[in-house]
This record gives structure tokens, sequence and C-alpha cells, in this order.
């Protein structure tokens, strides 16, 4: 190669998934090695809403790994947005334009990660015009990596995932999150797990949007849903369960896209019948 040729070089062997799993794989044993040795904890919009320098470096490790194979892609990710929802809105508009876009959540439970409960994940996914064609999701206190292909299927650890065959509500495994925005979607949350509750068989908050997704995949969950997200806690996760035969919509039925900030995902039987209660039970709340 001519010294003087500037243009990067880019490793066009690589495919967009094999890069998305190298990077959520190093990232992920990465963050597992910092675990327990957290120095800084920064809040954002609340006192619940923390970051810390390992979801910082985390997300540029990602980044740059990126931009090496694909330097012309575009990036959202967690850390690089102004905390709050408008910004992250603002971002993902301006984003949704672009012809790639990764869209990264270098550690997605935070608080679970802080605390040191093994229930936390790296997740990244690759939109080609708005629509998500790749989705990664790693766990690195289980070293479980799930990864999803637009109409080639999902697979943990190369086995096909499958959303779970529960029919009825009433044998049904759920999980939500709690949401920090206590005005609005607290007191809906509270009334939906309220309305839920006396008819599933039991109801986990994990706190990590994007493992929840995952477990609905894989069928250790039969259904999931949480108001308040943002692209990069969900854009993975839905994939995921899209191809491993389930429904993802957001809480009013609405088909997924990047901008759902409220998802119902399910193995696709109990969806009418987690949307319905979830309707009667925002019926009742405040709005
Ligand atoms: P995080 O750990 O990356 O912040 C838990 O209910 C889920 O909500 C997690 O996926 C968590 O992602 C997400 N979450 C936490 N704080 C949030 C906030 N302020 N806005 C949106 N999502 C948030
Ligand atoms: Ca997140």
């Amino acid at each position: 190669m001519n010294e003087n040729d500037k243009t990067p070089y880019v490793v066009s062997s690589k495919s967009y998934t094999a890069v998305a799993i190298n990077c959520a794989a190093k990232a992920g044993e990465w963050i597992k090695s910092k675990l327990g040795s957290v120095k800084q904890l920064s809040t954002k919009t609340s006192p619940q809403d923390i970051v810390t320098e390992v979801d910082k470096g985390a997300e540029q490790m990602i980044r740059k790994l990126i931009l090496t194979h694909f330097p012309d892609h575009a990036i959202l990710g967690e850390e690089g947005v102004e905390p709050g929802a408008e910004a992250a809105a603002r971002a993902l508009q301006a984003a949704q334009e672009e012809e790639y876009l990764w869209i990264i959540d270098p550690v997605d439970g935070t608080t679970n990660y802080v605390h040191g409960f093994p229930f936390y994940s790296v997740s990244i996914a690759l939109a080609h015009r708005g629509e998500v064609i790749v989705g990664v999701i790693y766990d690195p206190s289980r070293d479980e990596l799930f990864v999803a292909e637009k109409g080639k299927g999902a697979y943990v650890h190369g086995n096909p995932t499958y959303v779970s065959k529960e029919s009825q509500l009433s044998e049904s495994l759920l999980a939500t999150g709690f949401p920090i925005d206590s005005k609005v979607n607290l007191p809906l949350n509270m009334a939906e797990l309220h309305a839920l509750l006396p008819k599933v068989r039991n109801v986990r908050a994990g706190g990590s949007a994007a493992l929840h997704l995952a477990y609905v995949a894989a069928g250790r969950l039969s259904g999931y849903w949480e108001h308040g997200l943002s692209a990069w806690d969900i854009a993975a996760g839905a994939l995921l369960v899209q191809e491993s035969g389930g429904a993802v919509t957001d809480t009013d039925g609405r088909p997924f896209d990047l901008s759902v900030r409220n998802i119902a995902a399910t193995n696709g039987l109990i969806h009418q019948g987690l949307l319905d209660t979830l309707k009667e039970a925002g019926e009742g709340s405040v709005r």
C-alpha cells in the first residue's frame, strides 16, 4: 500500500454480525473485569439515573471498534446523548435518516452492575434506514451471547432460540421494569402490576430491558413490558424476539419501530391478553 494513501483501511471481509459479536464480547469481558471497582458514580436526570466510568469506557471501546471496520457508519449510543427523554428522541430522529446506524447500550442494567447484582448486558444493534437488521446482546455474568439477523433467526451460542408456548396469561411468567418517572409512568406501572399479578403466574423486574427481551426470545419469559425506554435499551432485543417467533409492539399495539418507548414483547400467543389488561389498567390510572 502506498504510504501517502491516507484512505482509512477497512476490514472488508468482516460481516456486520461478526463485528457486533466481537464488540459485545470484548466490551462485556472488560465490564466484567471492572465489577466491584467502580470509583465514581454520577447521576443523570435523577438520583436513580446513574452512570459510571465503566459505561463511558465501554461505549468508547465499542465506538472505536465499529469505526475501525465501518468508518462511514453512524453511531447512537446511550452515553453519547444528553440525559433525558427529549434529547434521546432528538438524537434518534437525526440518526434515523442514516443508511447504517449502530445503536449501542454499553451497560444495560447499570444499577445492577453497580450493586453487583448479576443481571446486566451489552446491547448492540445495527439499523439500515431505520430497520433493525442485526441484534446482539451479551450477558457477561452467564457468558451468554444472543444473536439475531433479520430474516435469518436468532441464536444463543449457535443454538436457535424460540419463544415459549404458554397460550394463557394464567400460565405466563412476565417481566416489567419500574419507571424512574414518578409522575406518570410509575403510577401507570403500579396500576398495571395490580391488574396483571392476579392473572399471571408471576411478574419479575430484573433491571435490564435488553436481557428481559433476550429471555422472551429464549422462551424463559412469556412476555415483558416497560414504559419510558430508549432505542438503545430495546433495538437489539426487539429483533431477537421477532426472529424467535414472538410479537413486539408498543403498549398500545403499534408495531415496533425505533421510536417506540413503551414496549410490549411476548411469545405472540398472550400478546393480545397482555395488551388488553394494560389498556384496562391504563384507563383506570392517571395518565
Ligand atoms: P440502563 O441500565 O442502561 O440505564 C430497567 O428498568 C431498565 O430501564 C434498564 O434497561 C435501564 O437501562 C433502563 N433505564 C434506567 N434508567 C432509565 C432512564 N432514565 N430512561 C430510560 N431508561 C432507563
Ligand atoms: Ca440501557
